[in-house]
């Protein structure tokens, strides 16, 4: 198949599952067309078979701010034509799917769409006014949608009053390259504990939750904070940190494209987000064997499991989720078996193989065709 895939190129979730996705339909056999902004952070190595698009918005003085979406339909449509491409798969319903749907117009109908909505697009963005009819119609009017869990799929429902036709189709994990844990050496004794959070900072992360969990942890035992990521929250995370004097004690990274270092060197992983659709850094963390505490909230349940992979507490509750951290962080054999069900649970049922099965599927359905056998030296 001849397959485009449009997504964000920042740091988030949604634009590494595109990626992933794609570069996994390559070494499939299939030629794939990646549309962004700019290089997606995973997109880093030559991959054969995918061909990168710039997608950018020429400003013109009339307009107030250079139309994104616009441009990003038209070159939705120009590289459908000029590749002769079958599928638009738009990652993040503002503005991918709305612009999908408007180059399978300009296409009259030659460019299936399938939209997968993988959060904030439903949860926090979609539902503001100014966005709410489009992404209404992305869900009516795409060929397929999925959903990145059985959660987001309810809430897209509840929000929406549509969506029954949606399909989950789970984020995946491949298994972490080998690495030596370096970061140790900069970080700490062996004798010390590291926690890790990653994310891009926003207040639906709740990164200042990270620091109480830490801060109450390191009054127990030897610890450090790792803090990988950047944006809004940051600053306040940091002066919070100075001004509590255990600066000296958390590792603000900044944005890395070399996670799997990081977690490679990490004992216990901190996602105490207001909401998230699926926690794919929590996955990330549990594929390289480290335990994660977690709020209870949106589909961190489904990836999670309590008791099991880590903890899930209630959102806000610090005090919980810091006595569930030295709960495991003091009990070796305890973290270790975590540790070691976390891993399993995903390289098994968060495996690539069977989930990118999925999207091929689910393309050769919009398609109208029969499962075929992708010959890889084609
Ligand atoms: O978490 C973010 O704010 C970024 C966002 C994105 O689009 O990159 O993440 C969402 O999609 C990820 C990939 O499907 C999910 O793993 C995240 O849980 C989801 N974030 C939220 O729902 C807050």
């Amino acid at each position: 198949m001849r397959i485009g895939i449009s997504c964000y190129s920042t740091f988030g979730g949604s634009g590494v599952v595109a990626t992933e996705v794609g570069k996994a339909l390559a070494a499939r056999g299939h030629e794939v067309h990646l549309l962004s902004p700019s290089l997606p952070p995973r997109l880093t190595g030559f991959e054969s078979r995918v061909t990168f698009h710039e997608v950018t918005a020429s400003p013109y003085p009339l307009f107030e701010a250079a139309p994104f979406s616009i441009a990003l339909a038209s070159k939705m449509a120009d590289v459908a034509e000029h590749h002769g491409l079958e599928v638009m798969h738009a990652h993040y319903a503002i503005p991918h799917a709305s612009a999908a749907l408007l180059a399978r117009l300009a296409l009259q109908g030659r460019l299936k769409v399938v939209t997968t909505l993988h959060g904030t697009d439903i949860t926090v963005v979609g539902s503001d006014p100014s966005y709410l009819s489009m992404v209404k119609l992305a869900i009516r009017e795409s060929d397929a949608v999925t959903s990145v869990s059985h959660y987001l799929k309810e809430e897209t429902i509840r929000t929406f009053g549509l969506g029954e036709h949606i399909q989950v189709i789970p984020n995946f994990v491949e298994p972490p390259e080998p690495t030596t844990p370096d970061c140790r050496r900069w970080l700490c004794s062996d004798q010390t504990r590291v926690l890790t959070h990653i994310s891009n900072f926003r207040p639906v992360k709740r990164v200042m939750d990270v620091l109480k969990v830490f801060e109450r942890v390191r009054t127990r035992i030897p610890a450090r904070l790792v803090m990988v990521g950047d944006g809004p929250d940051r600053n306040e995370a940091e002066a919070y940190a100075r001004e509590q004097g255990f600066e000296a004690e958390v590792r603000f990274t900044g944005k890395q494209l070399d996670i799997g270092t990081v977690l490679a060197c990490s004992d216990l992983f901190l996602l105490p987000s207001a909401t998230e659709s699926f926690g794919l850094a929590a996955l990330e963390a549990m594929a390289h064997g480290v335990p994660v505490i977690a709020s209870r909230v949106g589909g961190i349940p489904e990836v999670i499991r309590h008791g099991v992979d880590g903890f899930l507490e209630p959102l806000g509750d610090v005090d919980a989720m810091a006595a569930r951290s030295l709960e495991l962080l003091t009990d070796d054999a305890k973290r270790k078996a975590f540790g070691e069900a976390a891993k399993t649970r995903a390289l098994t049922t968060f495996a690539e193989g069977p989930i990118v099965d999925m999207y091929e599927a689910l393309y050769e359905k919009v398609l109208g065709r029969e499962r075929k056998t992708v010959d890889l030296g084609a």
